[in-house]
């Protein structure tokens, strides 16, 4: 039976258990159409911003025991026109169609204000529908209209326009419209067949861990994560940005409580009773560093960090992972004193380190909201999700131990 993990609050239920929602659209057999009816759950989840009017919907119904779907489809047992919508028992926010079809794994992407949480995931769906899909033969479709719409919108902007996203909307509303993306890899035991997952990104903004309403359904969505991103903006660093003063570059942001933010990820886990072993967190965080074009000045020349990680082979190299985990932690331990490093250590299980640039170069000097002029050329923007996924073991890996799974090296 498949469990299935609402997106938009976390709940867990069986897809069998989960109700339709009606279309009240007319059109069966039954002349009359279902009449839309408020729905006050979906209204208190969204909270006062949506208004009443939005929250009238189609009605909810449960499918007579034992009716199976056909073609996804099952029809209102008042006016009998099927219909696709599954919708959470909690909250009665409406899945995707084929939401429920699929495992679901939830990415939570953290880190400070302007860290580039928004620029990281367009352009890293970007790369996932073109380089990076075509070398692990893997395919990405935004699911849902919302993330539809909001995807092409990001795209346009940034390719297209060469405009930087927006900053984003520090409401808790920003933590209710979750990114779903249907990601497809080969899959089956000669890899023959195709292997379907949901994605769930969130791009909340830094701010969203203040107020008590957006804290708890930030907490819901850090307890409900198969692994997080934590980003760390090296301009945000205070002894970075003396050192790149230095040499010039106007540097655009104040520094924020990065430390901070990390030590609220591991409280509020531990908040939500999630433990590994020895008192350490079990989900696997990927710690980035952000924007590392800013960077280059201050990483040696032969530094991992300059070049993508070659997957050629659609596997994952664990001798290359290694080279840039050192590469980085050695770097922060520099930068701030191994704090940062210590913290982590002591509070998760499992974490790696990372480095990308989602723009491959610094925006145009004066315009930090435009692209460069060549468009965003990433360089390791897709390391820490592909960790991510060959942890879940959908990715293969090339382990460079041979005591270890996988594919010996
Ligand atoms: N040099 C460089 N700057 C970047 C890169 N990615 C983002 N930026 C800069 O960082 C700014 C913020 O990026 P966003 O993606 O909006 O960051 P965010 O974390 O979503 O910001 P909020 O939504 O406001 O919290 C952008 O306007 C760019 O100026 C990068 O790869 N390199
Ligand atoms: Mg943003
Ligand atoms: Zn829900
Ligand atoms: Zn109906």
């Amino acid at each position: 039976m498949t469990d299935v993990i609402c997106p938009y609050c976390f709940a867990r239920a069986a897809a069998s258990a989960l109700p339709y929602r009606c279309l009240s659209r007319g059109g069966g057999s039954v002349s009359r159409a279902c009449d839309p009816v408020r729905d006050e759950v979906w209204e208190a989840f969204k909270g006062p911003a949506i208004g009443a009017q939005a929250a009238v919907r189609g009605p909810l119904f449960h499918p007579r025991r034992g009716l199976r779907p056909r073609g996804g489809r099952v029809p209102c047992p008042d006016c009998a026109v099927p219909t696709p919508t599954r919708v959470c028992k909690e909250c009665h926010s409406d899945f995707p169609s084929d939401y429920c079809d699929q495992e679901s794994r939830i990415i939570a992407l953290v880190g400070a204000v302007s860290v580039g949480k928004s620029t990281c995931v367009t352009v890293l769906m970007h790369e996932l529908r073109h380089r990076v899909g075509h070398t692990f033969r893997a395919a990405v479709a935004a699911m849902g209209g919302d993330t539809q719409t909001r995807d092409r919108d990001l795209e346009r902007d940034l390719y297209d326009l060469g405009l930087m996203p927006d900053p984003t909307t520090t409401a808790a509303r920003a933590l209710n419209d979750p990114l779903l993306y249907r990601l497809s890899l080969p899959g089956g035991r000669r890899g023959t067949g195709t292997r379907h997952t949901a994605l769930v990104f969130f791009d909340a903004a830094g701010e969203d861990l203040s107020g008590i309403e957006a804290m708890n359904r930030y907490t819901g969505y850090l307890a409900a994560a198969d692994g997080i991103i934590l980003l760390i903006d090296p301009l945000q660093l205070p002894s970075v940005r003396e050192e790149l003063s230095a040499s010039g570059p106007l540097l655009p942001f104040e520094p924020a409580p990065q430390q901070r933010i990390a030590a609220d990820v591991a409280t509020q886990l531990r908040s939500h009773g999630r433990r590994g072993s020895g008192g350490r967190l079990h989900t696997p965080l990927a710690v980035a560093l952000t924007k590392t074009d800013m960077v280059r000045p201050l990483l040696p020349a032969h530094s991992p960090l300059h070049a993508n990680a070659r997957h050629d082979d659609g596997v994952l190299h664990e001798s290359d992972r290694l080279a840039v985990h050192e590469e980085v932690r050695s770097l922060l331990i520099g930068w701030d004193g191994g704090e940062l490093c210590r913290r982590l250590d002591r509070d998760f299980s499992r974490v790696s380190y990372f480095g990308f640039s989602a723009l491959g170069a610094p925006p145009p000097a004066g315009a930090p909201d435009k692209a460069p002029p060549g468009g965003p050329q990433p360089v390791r923007i897709e390391d820490p999700l592909l960790w991510l996924l060959a942890e879940q073991g959908l990715l293969p890996v090339r382990r460079t131990n041979r005591r270890t799974r996988g594919v010996a090296e």
